[in-house]
């Protein structure tokens, strides 16, 4: 049991490293650009035979899932001075990785005011709403692996480590939905078929009482769970559901709400082949077909990585997209190390 726990702990982080890695290229690119062709040889070429090539490199969702892990096994809590500590350290030492337009104000607020007020900066971002970008929830992964035994304090961490950038309630919320996919992924046994149902029945009842909870009001359009019930009309469409339907329903945007449940829809979808994805691994098709869509591939690749590499484990994942992902074997040790924290 331990060992299949070990899988699931490095599947997730490699994972969430892979499809960022590999959706970075694209980032940005409308789904009208991406052509379905040349994402197939893409990502043939990288599962062929080995070829010269530079490491694909990891972007700022891999640099602050990095700092969350090694935060948490650092302190065998959540430490929020340090959390911060680590994200202003990393930005500065590469402030080139692609980090969302406003967010870096944050880091250099924490830098100029030395740390003293946590949570102020964050606050402060778009006039004092808050910024709901998907940054809280894409580098949520180690919070869910750590959380691994305890759901209520999972979700504390996920809400306090997001706060430190994000305010904004869809900020938070969509944190929280990516962390509780990632949990009942890491629960859910991958030697037998997924109950897609029951799993979005789940995902439904959880985000329902976080949603309840908002002590903030927002449009009522803008509601994980009304999300979730379209992943499930558009899982009942199949192939139906084009690329551009899911991305007109889901959207592949940097927000929070219109990026986590793409995320989660990808992880379902690709438990079935998909139209002109030709592939055996269900990673693979995951990621492939969450870069299919455009927009915010990274993030939302490393997503739904994450969700499906805690499912299957580190072995779905081909070694050649280990190998030419750049901090892998950092990556790897420290989802090791996570796992030996909750299991000791
Ligand atoms: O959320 P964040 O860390 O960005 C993450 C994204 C990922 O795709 C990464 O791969 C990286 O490329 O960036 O950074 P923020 O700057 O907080 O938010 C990202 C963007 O979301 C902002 O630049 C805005 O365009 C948008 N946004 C908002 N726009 C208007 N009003 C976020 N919050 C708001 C808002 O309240
Ligand atoms: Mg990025
Ligand atoms: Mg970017
Ligand atoms: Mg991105």
């Amino acid at each position: 049991i331990v060992k299949m726990l070990k899988n699931k702990f490095r599947g997730c982080l490699i994972g969430a490293l892979v499809g960022d890695c590999f959706g970075a290229p694209y980032e940005g690119e409308s789904i009208s650009s991406i052509s379905r062709i040349q994402l197939q040889s893409y990502f043939d070429k990288l599962e062929g035979p080995p070829f010269l090539t530079p490491l694909y490199q990891y972007t700022d969702d891999t640099a602050m899932t990095k700092c969350i892990a090694e935060s948490l096994i650092q302190n065998n809590k959540f430490n929020a001075r340090d959390m911060a500590e680590r994200f202003v350290k990393e930005f500065f030492r590469n402030p080139n990785r692609g980090y969302g337009e406003n967010v870096c104000d944050v880091f250099h607020k924490f830098n100029n005011q030395n740390l003293e007020n946590l949570w102020k900066p964050a606050q402060e971002q778009f006039n004092g709403s808050g910024s709901y970008g998907n940054g809280g929830a894409m580098r949520i992964a180690p919070i869910s692996l750590f959380g691994f035994r305890d759901y209520d304090i999972m979700l504390d961490i996920v809400e306090n480590s997001t706060k430190l950038t994000h305010t904004h309630p869809l900020g938070i919320n969509g944190a929280k939905l990516q962390a509780i996919a990632i949990f009942l992924a890491v629960r859910s046994d991958p030697e037998k078929p997924l109950d897609i149902a029951e799993y979005i029945k789940e995902l439904i009842n959880k985000i329902s009482i976080v949603e309840s909870r908002l002590n903030r009001v927002v449009p009522s359009e803008y509601s994980y769970k009304n999300q979730l019930l379209k992943i499930h009309r558009l899982l009942e469409l199949g192939d139906k559901a084009v690329p551009h339907l899911v991305v007109e329903k889901l959207g592949n945007s940097v927000s929070a709400m219109f990026s986590v449940p793409t995320a989660i829809y990808c992880f379902l979808r690709a438990q079935q082949s998909i139209a002109d994805i030709e592939t055996n691994n269900p990673f693979r098709r995951t990621i492939q077909y969450a870069v299919s869509l455009g927009g915010d591939t990274d993030t939302i690749a490393s997503m739904a990585g994450a969700i499906a590499g805690a499912y299957y484990g580190i072995d779905v994942i081909h070694k050649n997209l280990q190998q030419l992902a750049e901090g892998s074997d950092m990556i790897n040790e420290l989802a090791i190390r996570l796992c030996d924290q909750v299991t000791h």
